[in-house]
């Protein structure tokens, strides 16, 4: 008998092809992702991706699972929803920078907190890509966009502290360049209990702000002896103005959303009907 790894060669649909330019980063984020279901012997019927909106959030169309292109900013609510009413799902959530950071910025912080069991993939290109290149909350401050022709004058935000803040369990940064880093972080980020933050920095070579060639002179792995397990030394490598350090910053298993609703489930169930209540006002 074949085991589901010689079944499914792939998991990327066969009729829906991505129309992405030549050359952008997610390319290689779907080649990994699929690579990652291959090697987690994942049925197609147990996964559900939940992307949001932008050239990012095409992701969803590309695979034979279940798929939501859902609206820009709101694919971790959404993606919430599912995991809690179907927890034996492989929740993974994709968007982009703009959609994750900036309409969708509100949502990471109580994701984190419910810690809702899915993965979110953030793919980083510095620019709104599919919008035609305006600034994102990544965008270098004085960098010119087309909404910021005389240079952005905002300062771009730091997503790595941002989520060391917001007490996510699982932070991870890597590149689309990076096949065997993304390989492994993405399987370790499904396979964790709990909420899992996988950023990914995709440039985009349309609206290029970091191009590949500069994101290769800046990236930096984690050194060696970095702690997965100390925040303070997670946040120091997060805050380097030197390196754009890559790997997983931090990692603590902590009671999931699932695990939490079952409780509260089963003392709902198990408490005083509404009508019993009510016979005891009569
Ligand atoms: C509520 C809402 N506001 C704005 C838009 C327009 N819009 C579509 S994609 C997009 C930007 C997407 O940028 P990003 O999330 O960084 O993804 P990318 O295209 O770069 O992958 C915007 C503003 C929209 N579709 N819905
Ligand atoms: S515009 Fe940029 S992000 Fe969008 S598909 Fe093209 S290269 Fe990729």
């Amino acid at each position: 008998m074949k085991t589901i790894s010689q079944t499914f060669n792939t998991y990327k649909s066969k009729t829906i092809k991505p129309v992405w330019c030549p050359g952008c980063g997610d390319y290689g984020v779907l080649a990994a992702l699929d690579k990652t279901f291959k090697a987690l012997e994942f049925k197609p019927e147990d996964i559900a991706i939940v992307s949001g909106i932008g050239c990012s959030g095409r992701f969803s169309h590309y695979f034979n699972s279940y798929s939501l292109h859902g609206t820009h900013g709101r694919a971790l609510p959404t993606a919430t929803g599912l995991k809690t009413v179907r927890p034996d799902l492989h929740v993974i959530t994709i968007g982009g920078d703009g959609d994750g950071l900036s309409i969708g910025g509100g949502h990471i912080a109580h994701a984190a907190r419910k810690n809702v069991d899915l993965t979110y993939i953030i793919l980083d290109n510095n620019v709104y890509g599919m919008t035609k290149g305006q600034s994102s909350p990544t965008t270098p401050l004085g960098y010119n966009t087309k909404t910021a022709p005389y240079g952005v004058y905002e300062e771009s935000l730091n997503p790595i502290a941002m989520f060391l803040a917001y007490n996510i369990g699982y932070i991870a940064r890597t590149t689309s360049t990076d096949m065997k880093g993304m390989l492994s972080i993405l399987k370790e980020a499904i396979e964790h209990k709990g909420f899992s933050l996988v950023y990914i920095m995709s440039p985009c070579v349309t609206y290029s702000v970091l191009p590949y060639a500069k994101l290769k002179e800046i990236v930096k792995p984690l050194p060696e002896d970095h702690d997965t397990s100390d925040k303070m030394s997670a946040f120091k490598y997060a805050y380097s103005d030197e390196h754009m350090y890559t790997g997983v910053f931090y990692k603590e298993e902590k009671t999931s959303l699932d695990e939490r609703l079952k409780e509260v489930f089963h003392i709902a169930h198990t408490s005083k009907t509404t009508s019993e209540i009510m016979e005891e006002f009569k």
